[in-house]
């Protein structure tokens, strides 16, 4: 246990240091006050009714299945174009204010024919959202294009540096999804890659649909060489998992109902582990914070990086989880920092990112006199 006057010290440390964040999801990153906002809008135009979607939105203890139903309403909420654009504007500014320096955002590209809305126009109007940030600096286009095309080239303002913040997008593929509208996503994402699309994550409810579905557009993927993300092992499926496994992605989030068999597997493999501590115990995917398999998989050295997943969705935010890891394990300040550092080598951005972001690290060493 740590005593509470350590745990401010603690928290102000895990916010100070610079951080990398590779597992989250726009709509489950929203804050809620935007939330409860939007839902009064439509709540005044009686397309919903206030009172019923606002306990909805503030509880705090959900199931997995209450989270799925939980996403349908914010999708109700948040899918038309000017929205999405707020959103990302807001869950990259939030980002920043922690001191996140690298945030690959994931989200699902949605179709509404009603608006006028293709996965396109949704992607375009997340990039709008990022080109809408004014505050900070957002650098989401490849280095090859140049920093004469980024949102704004010099660091200088009035003087003073100031705070960068590296975006990058993948597309997820929701398992409600069929084999051509996983295949429409990857396409999409491949045509979107001097916009700042890295790769393809494979989420959504996963008692849903079946791996063989996505399979061929996920295996065109890696044909193209677009690294690929898959929510693995959120609910045991041992057969999943496996041929999860077998397919090789670049990296996995989750990874909680995995048996001997599949650890070792994992272990030998070496693909890195995004773990999402608070969305695990809250979802009741791990029962509790020193069961979390994170202790196991960071005593072997596996590779793994930090994540909120849906900091909205489940009240937490990039630096609790790291003052969460670190209260379990008793990590210190140069291990949490060597935690946060080790996630460059995970990111897939290209390698003119990752030295910036290793230079980051290294100025924020000496700053933090570690
Ligand atoms: C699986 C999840 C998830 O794409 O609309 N998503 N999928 N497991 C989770 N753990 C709790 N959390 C979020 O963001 C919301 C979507 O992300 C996926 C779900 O498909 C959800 O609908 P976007 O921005």
């Amino acid at each position: 246990m740590i005593r509470e006057s350590e745990s401010w010290r603690e928290m102000d440390w895990c916010l100070s240091q610079p951080k990398i964040e590779l597992h989250a999801h726009l709509n489950g990153s929203i804050r809620d006050s935007t939330l409860l906002e939007l839902a009064g809008v439509l709540g005044e135009k009686g397309i919903i009714v206030f009172k019923d979607v606002e306990h909805v939105i503030l509880k705090n203890n959900r199931s997995l299945k209450e989270v799925f139903k939980l996403f349908d309403l914010i999708h109700i909420l948040t899918t038309d174009h000017a929205t999405v654009t707020r959103i990302t504007k807001e869950v990259v500014e939030d980002f920043a204010a922690e001191n996140v320096v690298y945030v690959e955002l994931r989200t699902t590209p949605k179709r509404s024919e009603s608006i006028g809305m293709s996965k396109r126009s949704y992607m375009e109007a997340v990039i709008d959202g990022l080109r809408a940030v004014n505050t900070i600096d957002v650098a989401f286009l490849p280095s090859d294009m140049g920093l004469k095309n980024s949102v704004r080239s010099p660091l200088i303002d009035n003087g003073t540096t100031r705070r960068k913040i590296y975006v990058r997008l993948l597309l997820s593929i929701d398992r409600r999804e069929s084999t051509a509208a996983a295949m429409e996503t990857v396409q999409l994402a491949l045509e979107m890659r001097d916009l700042g699309v890295v790769g393809i994550d494979l989420s959504g409810n996963p008692v849903i649909g079946e791996w063989e579905t996505f399979l061929p557009a996920l295996t065109f993927a890696k044909e193209q060489g677009l690294p690929v993300t898959l929510h693995c092992g959120e609910v045991p499926n041992r057969t999943e998992v496996q041929s999860m496994l077998d397919f090789l992605p670049q990296r996995i989030g989750h990874a909680c109902c995995f048996e001997e068999e599949e650890w070792a597997k994992l272990k030998s493999s070496r693909i890195p582990v995004e773990i999402c501590l608070t969305s695990n115990i809250r979802t009741e995917s791990v029962s509790s914070i020193n069961s979390h398999h994170f202790v196991d998989l960071y005593n072997a050295e596996h590779p793994l990086v930090l994540c909120t997943d849906d900091a909205g969705v489940f009240s937490t935010s990039i630096s609790r989880e790291y003052l969460l890891a670190a209260s379990t394990l008793g990590l210190g300040e140069r291990e949490m920092f060597t935690l946060a550092r080790n996630a460059i080598n995970f990111v897939f951005a290209d390698d003119v990112v990752k030295n910036d972001l290793r230079k980051i690290f290294v100025s924020a060493a000496e700053k933090l006199e570690l």
